[in-house]
């Protein structure tokens, strides 16, 4: 089995992950800040082939221009020496007090205002290193209380702002699209566009749906205690699955950011399952947080561990695929069966078929078994690696 993670492999961090000093609600940072450059370099060595990054991550705050240049000369010197890329990028719409309520969505005007034009420049460097896809997690966008946000009112600015982001990219001739990234809550009590679906149904009221996709996180839809192999399969199947991020969670809790493979094992080894064999050829990138128990060690050790596991799980996968008992078990729970349409005789061929429900008997159909116990378990086998 290939452990050792090569760049064809496509898997890529953002910067605030290894980068994350330990910092939460209860307690300080516990590790120091690590240089963009330090990272980059890391990471090659690792086996990574992208970094990606917020604004903030790469340019404090409030940088003045020299600082900014300086910062971005010396990353793109680290990208250049190591060969990584930066595949996606994204904005810090949440870190700042500004953005207490909201960016895109917040009721003051100007806050919106200025959270576009921060965006939109950082769009430009985004494109300027090269990244594809640019990301939107509105982690602020939300409320705590009923009143304090006009939920219809605050849909209307997300469109407006999406809108105008997309006309700057197509007056721009910029070859990029955007994944949108759902939250149910965390940081704000509940957060707009909660799910891969309500994302999705969100982007069909866009002017531009073509630029926009989605960016699920694994974490994400567990926090609110849903099957993330199939938001993920329902985000392929509509053509939406630009970016995703892979990270570990254990059930409906807070937002742990564990490395991929932790938590929900199952849930891991069906995603990558179905990453694997649906064609999609994007970036696995990681969204993680290193516990804050750990020193910079442990931080390197979680990140190889993120790609150490996605490779032993699709190992695992494809051997489940390639075994001719699991090919038997699929035929006996009627797997082929679901692949065929219910009425290719169409509507008149279906309302003339007798067999279709005159003769149709319900009780038989009924006490047949499905067989999917004994398929589970070669699944579990192979996982378990008792195959
Ligand atoms: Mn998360």
């Amino acid at each position: 089995m290939r452990c050792q993670p090569v760049p064809e492999d496509k898997f890529s961090f953002g910067l605030w992950t290894v980068g994350w000093q330990g910092r939460d609600p209860f307690g300080d940072a516990t590790r120091r800040a690590l240089d963009p450059v330090e990272t980059v370099h890391r990471l090659a060595e690792l086996g990574a082939y992208g970094v990606t990054f917020h604004d903030d991550d790469l340019i404090p705050f409030g940088a003045d221009d020299i600082r900014r240049e300086t910062a971005v000369k010396r990353f793109r010197q680290a990208l250049d020496t190591t060969g990584l890329v930066v595949p996606m990028a994204t904005t810090n719409l949440f870190t700042h007090p500004v953005f207490k309520d909201g960016a895109f969505t917040a009721n003051d005007r100007d806050v919106r205002r200025f959270a576009l034009r921060k965006t939109l420049r950082n769009i430009d460097l985004a494109t300027e290193l090269g990244a594809r896809t640019y990301v939107a997690w509105g982690g602020r966008e939300g409320a705590e209380s009923g009143a304090a946000k006009d939920v219809p009112a605050a849909l209307d600015r997300l469109k407006e702002a999406f809108d105008l982001l997309a006309q700057y990219v197509v007056e721009q001739g910029y070859d990029l699209r955007f994944a949108i990234e759902p939250k149910p809550n965390e940081p704000r009590g509940d957060i707009l566009l909660p799910t891969v679906g309500h994302a999705l149904a969100f982007i069909g009221r866009l002017e531009r749906p073509g630029l926009f996709g989605v960016n699920p996180e694994v974490g994400h839809e567990q926090m609110a205690g849903l099957n993330v192999p199939h938001g993920i399969a329902q985000a392929l199947w509509q053509g939406k699955l630009f970016h995703l991020d892979l990270n570990g969670q254990s059930g409906v809790k807070y937002d742990q950011d564990l490395r991929f493979g932790a938590g929900d094992l199952r849930a891991a080894f069906w995603l990558v399952d179905l990453l694997e064999t649906a064609g999609y050829d994007g970036p696995r990138h990681f969204d993680f947080k290193p516990p804050r128990t750990e020193d910079l060690d442990g931080v390197w050790a979680s990140a190889a561990g993120c790609m150490r596991n996605y490779l032993i799980l699709k190992e695992r996968a494809a051997a489940f695929r390639a075994d001719p008992a699991v090919q038997d078990a699929l035929r006996a729970a009627r797997l082929p069966e679901l692949a065929r349409p219910t009425a290719e005789d169409g509507l008149a061929g279906l309302l003339a078929d007798p067999t279709a429900y005159e003769t149709f008997r319900p009780e038989v159909a009924g006490a047949r078994g499905m067989a999917f116990e004994q398929l589970d378990q070669l699944a579990l086998d192979h996982l378990l690696g008792a195959s």
